[in-house]
């Protein structure tokens, strides 16, 4: 947001902009025991993302070690992340969701 004094005798407020969100990224780490349908599971259940779509994100993380499977404002991905790995340990795998800010 910008505030500019306009004149001595008054000072006017010309801009009033809301910042945009910040966007932040939502990772998937590989492991090397987590199931293949159980990451495919919680990609579908946790980020709305249909099962075709999900298998590539898996596929890609299990190839190059992560993927990024979604871009949110800073506190909805913070959230989705939190859900996806309290998702996995509950079910006893080491699946890990982690964030970074986006570029
Ligand atoms: N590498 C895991 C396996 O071979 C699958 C996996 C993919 C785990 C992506 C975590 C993330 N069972």
């Amino acid at each position: 947001s910008t505030h500019t004094t306009q004149t001595p005798e008054l000072e006017v407020i010309t801009k009033l902009k809301a910042e945009p969100p910040k966007l932040h990224k939502v990772l998937l780490l590989n492991d090397d025991y987590t199931p293949r349908e159980f990451v495919v599971r919680v990609l579908k259940a946790v980020f709305r993302i249909g099962g075709e779509t999900a298998y590539t994100i898996m596929m890609t993380a299990h190839q190059k070690g992560s993927c990024v499977v979604s871009v949110y404002p800073a506190q909805i991905a913070e959230t989705k992340a939190n859900e996806a790995n309290a998702m996995s340990q509950d079910a006893g795998h080491p699946l890990q969701f982690t964030t970074e800010p986006e570029e």
